[in-house]
């Protein structure tokens, strides 16, 4: 393939537990990205996976009773069958219990070892086992008896021989690449505080760990298992055939895109190009930081029920409904609530309402009145040229909101249009002119169903599904559903499908007396 090639990735979970609604939220965004680029003309790779290793999988199986291999193994599962229920459109899905991953991960130790960068020393200091990361004593708080890091999870005093990276060796080089890459780090925030960070000087990083032995060896030394981040950030070479450099796949590298929660940002903006810088490898171009998803509404606590729970809550509302929902609702690259009510409002009022009735109401007018035939259009008005006008231009808008991962704004946008649709069709008042002037009918029937068909094709990305629903509906051969065919318009005379309802209203379960 010739095309311009575009390299995205999540996070890979810890399978220490089922997936919940942030993992879902990851995936989804970066699918919708995935997707868009693909429709865009791009030769895409959507790496997602597993984190399997480290101290929390460990314990974590020790208080199951099983081994951590049957927990990855279970758990590993269940971040599969997710990719699937969200139809995620991931291109491969990475464990790094595998053993290409042993060999990628391996090597790229080799290179900085080779290139002086790893030294064998001891290390004594606090360590979270939820967050696996170290943390200095000045981050760290006491309350009631208990040391707790600075996202709150407790730590423990780890002392042992350790291999050591020699990060304070890059404090100046990660500083000169922030500068010279202002959007390496999105959202501009979350990059001023890796930069204060950074700037105030950074201390080398224990690297890896001789307590247990559930990790990748350290080349040339078995006692030592490689700290849990250095094998996971390595996934991403993993995932394109690294170290085989030859393999198809590894021209793909530097990432486009690491998409990942705001927790784990420290990992993928000061360690990871630190290591790569150290290997002698490229630099991923962006990286970008979700928010966190946070529960508001009562029936969304664990104890009213399981809709934390991704396939529970796709079951309650809708594969598609859920999607809109998280992206739309949530500024992406901030925290976010959900609850009941507005998982429902948005689904009522944005889907079944403004785009879905609009779909109903005309495309069964069409079947009707124009022989279920794609009506033609007659000179059109200056209100039938600003409505496609809006609609046609939207494209530059949407690619230039998803350029900038706000996924949130190109939603917003669409549904600014789907706003002037409705109310172009109230003021043209189609079924008036059935009797008056069919001929004009016939026009603004046409108008509104071309404005549906470039909805529907710029839909594609976040709802998957139904914007294929939609552009059935409007007999839109599968091949004129890139975005380079946003301009091929509707020809008249095309036998269309009977209009069925594509986003149905969510009811409420009757209140049990
Ligand atoms: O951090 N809302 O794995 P993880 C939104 N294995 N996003 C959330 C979230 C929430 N409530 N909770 C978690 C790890 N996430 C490492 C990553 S990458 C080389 C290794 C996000 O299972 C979180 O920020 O704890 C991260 O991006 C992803 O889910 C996986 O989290």
């Amino acid at each position: 393939m010739s095309s311009e090639r575009f390299y995205i990735t999540t996070a890979i979970s810890y399978p220490n537990g089922r997936p919940h609604i942030g993992h879902a939220y990851e995936l989804i965004a970066t699918d919708a990205l995935a997707r868009f680029k693909r429709l865009d003309g791009l030769d895409v790779f959507f790496l997602t996976g597993t984190d399997e290793h480290g101290q929390k999988m460990l314990q974590t199986a020790r208080k199951e009773g099983i081994e951590v291999t049957e927990l990855a193994a279970r758990n590993a599962a269940e971040f599969e069958k997710m990719t699937h229920l969200l139809n995620a459109s991931n291109d491969a899905f990475i464990r790094t219990s595998e053993e290409r991953h042993h060999r990628a991960s391996q090597e790229i130790w080799r290179r900085m070892e080779a290139n002086g960068d790893i030294y064998l020393d001891s290390y004594s200091g606090w360590y979270s086992v939820r967050d696996e990361a170290y943390y200095q004593e000045e981050e760290s708080e006491l309350r009631d008896g208990v040391r707790y890091g600075p996202q709150g999870t407790p730590v423990e005093w780890v002392e042992e021989e350790s291999y050591f990276f020699r990060l304070s060796a890059f404090t100046e080089r990660l500083m000169a690449h922030y500068e010279a890459y202002p959007d390496f780090i999105g959202p501009t925030e979350k990059r001023n505080e890796i930069m204060a960070f950074v700037k105030s000087g950074l201390k080398d990083l224990s690297v890896s760990r001789t307590t247990f032995d559930w990790g990748i060896k350290v080349p040339g030394n078995d006692g030592h298992v490689m700290y849990v981040w250095v094998d996971a950030l390595t996934n991403y070479l993993t995932g394109l055939g690294f170290p085989d450099e030859t393999a198809e796949n590894w021209q793909r590298w530097p990432a486009d895109f690491h998409i990942i929660g705001k927790d784990i940002i420290r990992f993928h903006t000061v360690y990871w190009p630190a290591f790569l810088m150290s290997a002698g490898l490229e630099l991923p171009k962006h990286v970008f930081a979700h928010g966190f998803l946070f529960n508001r509404g009562l029936k969304m606590s664990k104890s009213e029920g399981n809709v934390v729970d991704p396939f529970a809550m796709v079951e309650e509302y809708g594969l598609d409904q859920l999607r809109y929902f998280l992206l739309r609702e949530v500024p992406f690259g901030q925290d976010g609530n959900y609850s009941h009510e507005a998982i429902v409002n948005r689904i009522n009022a944005d889907l079944a309402n403004d785009l879905g009735n609009l779909a109903q109401r005309s495309l069964s007018m069409i079947g009707k009145n124009c022989d279920g035939r794609v009506p033609e259009q007659g000179a059109p008005t200056s209100e039938d040229q600003a409505i496609l006008d809006a609609a046609y231009g939207l494209y530059i808008t949407v690619a230039a909101a998803m350029d900038a991962c706000q996924i949130h704004k190109a939603l917003a946008a669409i549904w600014q249009v789907v706003a002037e649709a409705n109310r172009y069709f109230a003021a043209q008042e189609p079924w008036a002119l059935k009797k008056s002037d069919p001929e004009r009918m016939r026009t603004v029937l046409y108008v509104t169903a071309e404005v549906i068909r470039t909805l529907a094709i710029l839909i594609q990305p976040f709802m998957p599904d139904s914007a294929g629903k939609l552009l059935d509906l409007v007999a839109v051969k599968p091949e004129a559903r890139q975005f380079s065919s946003v301009r091929e318009a509707l020809v008249p005379g095309t036998e269309l499908p009977k209009p069925s309802g594509v986003f149905p209203r969510y009811i409420e379960p009757a209140a049990e007396g």
